[in-house]
């Protein structure tokens, strides 16, 4: 299976940045466990380890690590400069000890970014940086839940947002015949300042994006709003922003969106490739009897096969607790309405 691509977007400050941080703490220096309810409550252990490439074009390769919140207490504060690009491969110790389950790249862009997509700054970089936009799996939009909760009007709430830019972006650009999964990711969940009401920054977002998921609605994609915080709660000190001496971090919902995405990744693939095949199985008896026909169906057989097997490892973090708590509302086209709702 090739890697998921995950892009990271919002406005500078909404906590793309210190959600690596997050993962990190999560998968890093830290692990997952989740019981499978479903086999005598045996245990995954889900890791990650990061992956080197040796060489990169259009976008740096950065290492996760060195954002550890755990490891140095300290929210890296300064605006990234550059997009760089993270490689991970998460491992599920169930499914094998030394190969990944899948590999995921995650993309941070800085946070003015979408604002010089928008406004037809046509450099090089802008067009990589668009085009692999283009080709994500999975498109993280971050909101500020600070921001968002002390937001009073329509404007100072989609400034919170970024959502104008984002909205001319979706509306002026073309995802023919694509697949993407958009997450809403709310970030800073832990500061005692964010509405505790789910519904009511959902209902801002809904708001705010309107456009866009419209967009997503039409072109039948599945989205979801989700809360997260990159440190968990009691660990930052609201005067100062520091993160308290002593405070124990635990990141929450950071987890959940890198499962979602994953899962729903995967899914659609298998999907996809049912349908593949299930088109070549209608070709003519003549096509059938070519080689070549043999060959392709070979190929796309023995990459069900594979992912479906990764489809039914990942499926059980996905189904678990975990998710379903942070998960605000998810949005599918099937369904036609809000499918999971709490908090
Ligand atoms: N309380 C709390 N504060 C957070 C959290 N995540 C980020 N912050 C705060 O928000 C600041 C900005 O976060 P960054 O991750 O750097 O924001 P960014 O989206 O990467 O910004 P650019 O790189 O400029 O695009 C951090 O320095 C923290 O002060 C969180 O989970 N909880
Ligand atoms: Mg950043």
């Amino acid at each position: 299976m090739q890697d998921i691509k995950i892009s990271m977007i919002g406005v500078s400050g909404s906590g793309k940045t210190a959600f690596l941080s997050g993962i990190c703490d999560t998968f890093i220096s830290g692990n997952i466990e989740v019981k499978d309810s479903r086999n005598d409550d045996r245990s995954h252990l889900f890791k990650i380890l990061p992956f080197m490439a040796e060489n990169m074009s259009e976008t740096s390769i950065g290492d996760v690590r060195r954002y550890s919140i755990r490891n140095n207490r300290n929210f890296t504060s300064v605006s990234t400069e550059n997009t760089k690009k993270y490689m991970l491969n998460l491992f599920d110790d169930t499914y094998s000890t030394t190969e990944p389950l899948c590999g995921v790249s995650f993309i941070d862009y800085k946070g003015g970014f979408v604002e010089n997509l928008v406004n037809e700054k046509s450099g090089d970089e802008v067009k990589d940086v668009r085009n692999e936009l283009l080709a994500s799996n999975v498109l993280l939009i971050f909101a500020d839940a600070i921001r968002l909760s002390a937001a009073e009007t329509a404007g100072e709430i989609s400034a919170a947002l970024g959502s104008d830019d984002i909205n001319t972006f979706f509306n002026t650009n073309q995802f023919v015949n694509k697949n993407m999964t958009v997450l809403f990711v709310l970030t800073k969940d832990d500061a005692p300042d964010v509405t505790g009401d789910s519904e009511i920054l959902a209902d801002r977002i809904r708001h705010a994006f309107e456009t866009t998921i419209r967009i997503i609605e039409r072109n039948g994609w599945t989205y979801g709003i989700i809360r997260t915080s990159a440190v968990g709660r009691n660990c930052v000190d609201p005067a100062t922003n520091r993160i308290t001496p002593d405070a124990e971090i635990v990141p929450y919902g950071i987890d959940s969106v890198l499962f979602y995405s994953i899962y729903r990744t995967v899914s659609e693939e298998v999907t996809a490739l049912h349908l593949r095949i299930s088109d070549m199985e209608n070709a003519s008896m003549l096509t059938k009897m070519s080689r070549e026909y043999r060959n392709k169906m070979k190929i796309l057989k023995t990459q069900l096969e594979e992912t479906d097997l990764v489809l039914r490892f990942i499926r059980i973090p996905y189904n678990s607790l975990r998710v379903s708590d942070s998960l605000v509302c998810e949005v599918r086209p099937e369904s036609g309405g809000i499918s999971a709702v709490s908090g």
